[in-house]
């Protein structure tokens, strides 16, 4: 990765296709050069300029707004210069070619962004929110990526640390003086801060974790024997005809998906071949298919006909699902056999009683997902985070946590010291502080060109 601001960048950064404006956005050292020869003149800071804009043979390629952003004060921290012209493909690519010809390159994807992070001018969770914003899918996504993008979510990441290193030193000064070191780390104040710091990063997680099912969502795989009514419920979930219902056993072949929102909440619903043992190459397939869906779900709601009195299907069905990821036990048709909707619990776990054809016992299903995964509706006041974050903050508290257990047990200065140091390192991956230039090269490779 370079932040070497030596080469001057460009691309067109409006979306490609026709527009009434599309914009050139350049940075780098060679702007003020490329400005005069591209507009006749260095545009006034910080002031749209009308400008025409010529090739380096000097003809007009295209007439409109010219504005300069000299470094510091710019996006990206460096000299800034956007041309807004007129969205067509082909002017902006003239544009755009007379840009590179007068000393720029391409801009690789997320360049722009990655040059404000290297330049202090965002931190890694902010620039990660830009790109949030810029694909997020509902209204309550894209609030909660301008509170990160505002800053929000590394201001809670950052009262943790500062936290944090205050308590370092505490514990690295009582290192320092062995013959104090046991009253220091015993008194039991030390215990005490670091289940404040717990404390504090654990509702940092709770909140990111509401960001981060706005902005992922999370894939819930309806499975189950064949005729149990799977696809009946994948339609009801997305309130339509998605998948053929018929009464033939082994309907369903293929895996089929639905993108719906459950209060802001975007689910993918993965409906899924019957699980039997079939001679059929077809349906063999698609039962390999419907395994993997299993294996990587959040959740899965594993059914069963409710009229089936053998409850050794059940065993056998959830058999499948032993050691993979969390199920719920769906009993459909209920219509049929007359028991009462809702969710009681089993021998196996919680069961819920619905009607895939009435709709009966659908919105406390509904609402066990959302809790499933711990979702709050309408998760207003949260941040946008990714699973990235979390990873981090799921490490930050575990070193947290193991430094808590030594304090308890017989505590041990270096290793109370070692895990914190860890912990800080952990939270520092989020902002960026203490990122890999490869974990940079991959978080901004996966942005837009133009970004
Ligand atoms: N009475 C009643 N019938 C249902 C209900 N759910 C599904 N059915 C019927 O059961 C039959 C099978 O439903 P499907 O949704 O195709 O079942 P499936 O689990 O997808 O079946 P495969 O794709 O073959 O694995 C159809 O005739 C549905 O109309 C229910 O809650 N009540
Ligand atoms: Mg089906």
């Amino acid at each position: 990765m370079q932040g070497d601001s030596g080469d001057t960048i460009a691309a067109i950064s409006t979306p490609p296709g026709r527009g009434g404006i599309g914009i050139v956005r350049v940075s780098g050292p060679a702007v003020p050069d490329i400005a005069v020869r591209i507009c006749g003149r260095q545009p006034e800071p910080r002031r749209a300029v009308s400008a025409r804009f010529r090739n380096l043979a000097g003809e007009i390629i295209d007439e409109g707004l010219a504005l300069y952003f000299p470094a510091p004060r710019s996006f990206t921290g460096e000299h800034v210069l956007e041309l807004h012209g007129h969205g067509g493909a082909v002017v902006m690519d003239m544009l755009l070619a007379t840009v590179l010809e007068s000393g720029a390159r391409l801009a690789r994807p997320g360049e722009f962004s990655q040059r404000a992070f290297l330049n202090d001018k965002m931190d890694l969770a902010q620039a990660e929110a830009v790109a949030d914003l810029i694909d997020s899918a509902s209204r309550a996504a894209a609030l909660s990526a301008q509170r990160t993008l505002q800053g929000e979510f590394s201001r809670r990441i950052n009262e943790v640390v500062d936290a944090l290193v205050g308590l370092r030193t505490y514990v690295e000064g009582a290192i320092d003086f062995p013959e104090e070191e046991i009253d220091f780390l015993t008194e039991g104040a030390l215990g005490e801060r670091i289940e404040g710091i717990l404390g504090q990063l654990e509702a940092v997680q709770a909140e990111a974790v509401q960001g981060c099912l706005l902005r992922e969502g999370m894939t819930v795989v309806i499975a189950g024997a064949p005729n149990v009514g799977k696809s009946s419920l994948l339609n009801r979930l997305a309130r339509r005809d998605s998948a053929i219902v018929t009464e033939v056993p082994g309907t369903t072949r293929d895996v089929l998906r639905e993108y719906i929102h459950l209060d802001g909440l975007p689910l993918k619903v993965v409906d899924t071949a019957g699980l039997r043992a079939t001679r059929d190459r077809v349906e063999r397939e698609g039962i390999a298919r419907a395994k993997s869906e299993i294996s990587t779900a959040d959740v899965v709601l594993a059914m069963v006909d409710d009229r089936e009195e053998n409850d050794a299907a059940v065993g056998a069905l959830l058999a499948d699902f032993s050691d993979g990821p969390d199920f719920m036990l769906v009993r459909n048709k209920i219509d049929l056999s007359g028991g009462a909707a809702g969710v009681c619990s089993a021998p196996f776990g919680t069961e819920f009683r619905i009607s895939a054809k009435t709709g009966a016992g659908l919105e406390v299903l509904v609402d066990a997902l959302k809790a499933a995964v711990g979702y709050r509706n309408a998760a207003e006041g949260s941040f946008t985070a990714r699973r990235r974050h979390l990873e981090g903050i799921r490490a930050a508290l575990e070193h947290g946590r193991a430094a808590r257990a030594q304090c308890k047990q017989r505590p041990c200065g270096e290793l109370i010291a070692e895990d914190l140091r860890q912990m800080q390192i952990s939270l520092g991956e989020i902002t960026g502080k203490f990122s890999s230039d490869d974990l940079l090269d991959r978080i901004f490779s996966t942005f837009c060109i133009g970004k």
